[in-house]
């Protein structure tokens, strides 16, 4: 049996070929019918560039029809896609090229100055381009390719995605997710959130990331539906559209902000079935106005990028707020006595690529992946997420890891040392904030502390405020007391 996922999800296009797959406001639509011919032209392009089964790809593009289709031809070429957030910089790529030596990266025509330098110093054979209209060097070549519709025979855990996760150092590490984590997540959460005939889905997410690209469209895909497909979240546009879809996915940042819309009502949710909620914890209070406003009571679902979707709240039964309710039908969870969830599962990732002692100390002993999640589990089963033991701030669902901006912080003139931390902010659930010792309070300044970092880190990483002192809580042991400091800056953005 061909395990590669691009067989599972062309054995569910519609018999249809005229049904639609991604409608877009603006630009082509793309037809279930166009998806097989599409890939295959792209798969043969990829193979003319000598990308072959295990050559990794990354891209660094805007959302687009163009860019979806890339993803899939490079599933059926049994290449291993390396998606990378458009807000980071250069500097950033530099590091995920030299760690993954791609055969090709594709990158936005606005960039390729930047990106070509890092590229070609990793040794990278192809650097194409592709707009946010899908157009560029990348198309241009591709359309001229001559079509090959092999689709890759693939194992259960040969690779399909590198997605990168920061680590507790501040070093980046790339979670190998396989054909099988892929398959039977896209399975499991077809079946639990009840997929069927004539769902839409309303799609506002980046394509970068495990909630966008891969539990949003997975889903789609594997029903056949419609994809109402959004460069961004433009709250007026989301107004209009939602009448037609119903299925929404989203970040809490998504809600709050409907919430915070005029003419957001009952009414424009009539057609809605499924309102989804997750990479950040869904606030009670935002649950209960959602739920006051609409009538609709936001499913919440928990999940990381090294696993894809572990537990989700019931379509039918319980959606309780403050929890993430049960794990899917394939996975097993558990509390260590530390409290941190450990799971085991068809979904969980094969390790860190070339990375073999991260991998090892993020998993147990006897195999379960150590989460770094703090979690309570009631009798019934019932998660709720109740902390981290890892550092990490949540900013609007993009990860933030403090040791990164720490670092980047502490090579400025006149720092010593610095601590980041996350505080509530009501538009992005958390945002960054730094405390920074300086040896010359007369020459540092708030304003030189972010300006120095503008352009070595991603602009959603920048502290929104910075603090300078003369020096940091510690605790006994001599470690910076985070939790003092979370306290003293709590109310910034109340
Ligand atoms: C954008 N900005 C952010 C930000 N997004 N700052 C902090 N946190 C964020 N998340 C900044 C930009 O740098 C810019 O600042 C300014 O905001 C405007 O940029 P924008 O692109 O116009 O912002 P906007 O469209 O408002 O984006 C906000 C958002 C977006 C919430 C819609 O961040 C988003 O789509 N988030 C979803 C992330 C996601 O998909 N996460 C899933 C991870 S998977 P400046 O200074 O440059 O002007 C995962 C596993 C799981 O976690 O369980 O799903
Ligand atoms: P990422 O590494 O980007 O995939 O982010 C995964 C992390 O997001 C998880 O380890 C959690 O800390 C967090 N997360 C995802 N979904 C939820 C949720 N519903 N509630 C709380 N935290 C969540």
């Amino acid at each position: 049996m061909n395990e590669n996922l691009y067989e599972l999800i062309r054995s569910r296009f519609p018999e249809d070929g005229s049904k639609p797959f991604l409608q877009v406001t603006i630009g082509e639509n793309l037809l279930y019918g166009e998806l097989e011919n599409e890939t295959s032209r792209i798969a043969g392009f990829l193979r003319s560039l000598n990308v072959r089964k295990g050559e990794r790809v990354a891209v660094q593009i805007d959302k687009s029809t163009n860019a979806v289709v890339l993803y899939l031809a490079c599933l059926r070429v049994g290449a291993i896609y390396l998606p990378l957030n458009t807000a980071y910089t250069a500097n950033e790529v530099s590091y995920f090229l030299e760690n993954t030596e791609p055969q090709l990266v594709v990158c936005r025509p606005e960039t390729v100055v930047q990106i070509e330098p890092v590229a070609k110093k990793a040794g990278v054979a192809h650097i194409l381009t592709m707009s946010a209209e899908g157009h560029g060097s990348f198309t241009d070549q591709a359309s001229g390719a001559q079509a090959d519709s092999y689709v890759e025979q693939m194992q259960a855990d040969d690779l399909a995605a590198i997605l990168y996760t920061s680590g507790t150092t501040g070093r980046s590490k790339g979670a190998m997710l396989t054909h099988k984590n892929l398959s039977s997540n896209a399975l499991s959460l077809h079946r639990i959130w009840g997929w069927q005939e004539g769902d839409v889905l309303l799609h506002a997410l980046p394509i970068f990331h495990v909630h966008g690209l891969f539990v949003a469209l997975h889903c789609a895909l594997l029903n056949g539906s419609m994809v109402l497909f959004q460069r961004g979240f433009k709250p007026e546009m989301i107004l209009k559209l939602l009448p037609q879809a119903t299925v929404m996915m989203g970040v809490p940042t998504f809600y709050t902000r409907l919430l915070d819309t005029a003419g957001f009502s009952r009414e424009v949710c009539s057609n809605i079935r499924l309102f989804i909620s997750g990479s950040a914890p869904l606030l009670v209070d935002t649950f209960n106005s959602f739920e006051t406003r609409t009538g609709h009571r936001i499913l919440e679902r928990y999940g990381m990028s090294e696993a894809g979707m572990i537990t989700s709240n019931p379509l039918d039964g319980d959606r309780a707020p403050g929890t993430v309710g049960y794990p899917l039908p394939d996975v097993q969870v558990r509390t260590s006595e530390q409290g941190v969830l450990e799971i085991t599962g068809p979904n969980v990732f094969k390790g860190y690529w070339r990375m073999p002692e991260k991998t090892a100390e993020e998993f147990s002993p006897d195999g379960w992946f150590i989460t770094g999640d703090l979690c309570e589990i009631t009798d019934e089963g019932r998660v709720s997420i109740v902390g981290r033991s890892k550092d990490l701030i949540i900013s609007g669902g993009y990860n933030i890891y403090p040791r990164e901006i720490e670092n980047e912080i502490d090579l400025l003139d006149g720092v010593v040392e610095s601590a980041v931390i996350g505080v509530y902010h009501p538009d992005f659930g958390e945002t960054v904030v730094a405390v920074v010792v300086t040896t010359d309070i007369a020459s540092t300044s708030e304003a030189k502390v972010i300006a120095g970092l503008d352009g070595k880190l991603a602009r959603f990483k920048l502290p929104r405020r910075v603090f300078l002192v003369d020096e940091l809580p510690r605790n006994a042991m001599g470690k910076v007391g985070k939790a003092i400091l979370r306290e003293q800056h709590d109310g910034l953005f109340r």
